[in-house]
C-alpha cells in the first residue's frame, strides 16, 4: 500500500464540490487517511510549485492556489500515486478522459479542480509540506 497527497483546488471548493471530489476517490478504492481545508501561504505555495518557477504561468498559477481554500488530502491505497493520477485525468480538462475529475469538473488546464503527486518521492515530500507522519501514517 501507498500513501499519495492530493489537493482540491481553489475553483472546486469554490463550487461547492469537496464532497463530490471525494466522494470519486473513495469510490475507487482510496482511503481518505488525513484531510483539511486551509488556506495556502505564498511562500508554502512557491515551495509546493518549485519545479514550475521558470515556468510562464508560474505567477498566474500561484494566484488562483492563493485566491480561496484548498481541500489537502492523504490517500492510501495500492499503487496510490497512478491510480489517484489516472481518477484525476489529464492536466487540460478537455482532453481528460470522459469521468475522470478534471473531465466532470475542471474549468481549464489552470483551474482543473485537483492535484495528485506525480511520483512516490513527491508524493513524501508534498505529505511532508501539509501534514505531520502521525496524522497519515496509521
Ligand atoms: P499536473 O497537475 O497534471 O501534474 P503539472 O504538474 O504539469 O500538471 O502542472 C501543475 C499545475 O500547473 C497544473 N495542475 C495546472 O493547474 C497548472 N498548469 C499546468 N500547465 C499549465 C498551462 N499551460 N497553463 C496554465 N496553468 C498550467
Amino acid at each position: 500500500m501507498d500513501t499519495t497527497f492530493s489537493m482540491i483546488k481553489p475553483d472546486a471548493t469554490a463550487r461547492n464540490l469537496v464532497g463530490a471530489i471525494i466522494q470519486k476517490l473513495e469510490s475507487e478504492g482510496l482511503k481518505l487517511q488525513a484531510g483539511r481545508l486551509t488556506r495556502i501561504t505564498p511562500s508554502l505555495c512557491e515551495t509546493f510549485y518549485q519545479d514550475h518557477k521558470s515556468k510562464p504561468f508560474f505567477k498566474s498559477l500561484i494566484n488562483f492556489m492563493l485566491s480561496g481554500p484548498v481541500f489537502v488530502m492523504a490517500l492510501k491505497g495500492e499503487k496510490a500515486v497512478e491510480k489517484v493520477r489516472k481518477i484525476m485525468g489529464h492536466t487540460d480538462p478537455a482532453q481528460a478522459r470522459p469521468g475522470t475529475i478534471r473531465a466532470l469538473y475542471g474549468e481549464s488546464i489552470e483551474r482543473n479542480s485537483i492535484h495528485g503527486s506525480d511520483s512516490l518521492p513527491n508524493a513524501d515530500r508534498e505529505l511532508a509540506l501539509f501534514f505531520n507522519k502521525t496524522e497519515w501514517k496509521w
